[in-house]
């Protein structure tokens, strides 16, 4: 079902045109298209698709930024329908949450913001390309129950781990739970570095902040 309307949000991610995925997003929730199935089956293919052909070396950075730009807009429509199953719950717990210094990547670290916040978890985001400090010192302003660092290069994920030493060095850590996502993020790399857990998805990233916290 609604494989048109995805196909149509896919195209407009790989054209790099915010209207008509804003369009798309307003249309899909005039369909009661779940908002999360219109971003992983639609905009996200269309993202994917991007990040190939840039990587085989046939888009170029205008290519990503305009996705970018894009898919920021379907989000902007999307995510007040995702954060409205969680307007009435009470707190799950407080997250601190950032993409790491060196690294402006924020499209799926607000997804995991939003879905958290859906779920009824008190989320501070810090934005891009936070300072490794600054993880640590919200964490303790705050008294969070949770720092969460996404990384989606392979030369920023190394900042993960100077997160969790911040963290050490602050003593919020093991009370702290510390966990870690973004594409090239690794159940392996998580352990190496004493983090609490990884998550591929959104989805995921929600399940484990759940678990850690026994909620
Ligand atoms: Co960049 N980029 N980019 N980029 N970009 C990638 C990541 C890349 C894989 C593309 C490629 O070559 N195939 C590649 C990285 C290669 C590598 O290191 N292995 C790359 C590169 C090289 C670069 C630049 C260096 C390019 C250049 O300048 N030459 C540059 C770096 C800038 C910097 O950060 N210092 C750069 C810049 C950009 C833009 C700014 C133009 C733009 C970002 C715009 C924005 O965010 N506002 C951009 C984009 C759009 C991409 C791709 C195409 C898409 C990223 C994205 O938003 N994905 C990407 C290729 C790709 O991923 N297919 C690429 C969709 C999003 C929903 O998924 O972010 O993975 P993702 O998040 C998921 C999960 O990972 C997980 O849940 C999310 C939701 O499901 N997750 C977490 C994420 N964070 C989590 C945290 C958690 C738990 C789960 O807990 C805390």
């Amino acid at each position: 079902m609604h494989d048109d309307l995805f196909r149509a949000m896919r195209d407009s991610i790989v054209d790099g045109d915010p209207e008509v995925a804003a369009r798309l997003s307003r249309d899909s929730i005039a369909l009661g298209v779940p908002p999360l199935e219109a971003i992983n089956r639609g905009f996200v293919a269309g993202l994917t698709h991007v990040g190939e052909q840039f990587a085989a070396g046939e888009f170029f950075l205008p290519d990503l930024v305009l996705a970018g730009e894009a898919m920021k807009a379907a989000v902007a429509i999307l995510e007040p329908e995702m954060k409205k199953s969680g307007a009435q719950r009470e707190v799950l717990g407080t997250v601190v949450l950032g993409t790491v210094q060196g690294d402006i990547h924020e499209i799926g670290k607000t997804l995991v913001g939003t879905m958290l916040t859906a779920s009824g978890f008190a989320v501070h985001d810090l934005g891009v390309n936070v300072p490794f400090e600054t993880f640590a010192a919200k964490a303790r302003e705050l008294g969070a129950d949770i720092v969460g660092v996404s990384a989606l290069l392979t030369t920023t994920m190394t900042g993960q781990k100077d997160v969790a030493e911040a963290l050490e060095r602050h003593g919020l850590r093991p009370r702290v739970k510390l966990i870690l996502g973004g594409a090239p993020v690794t159940h392996d790399w998580a352990r190496e570095i004493g983090a609490d857990g990884y998550g591929e998805d959104a989805l995921a990233a929600l399940s484990l902040a759940r678990t850690l916290l026994g909620k």
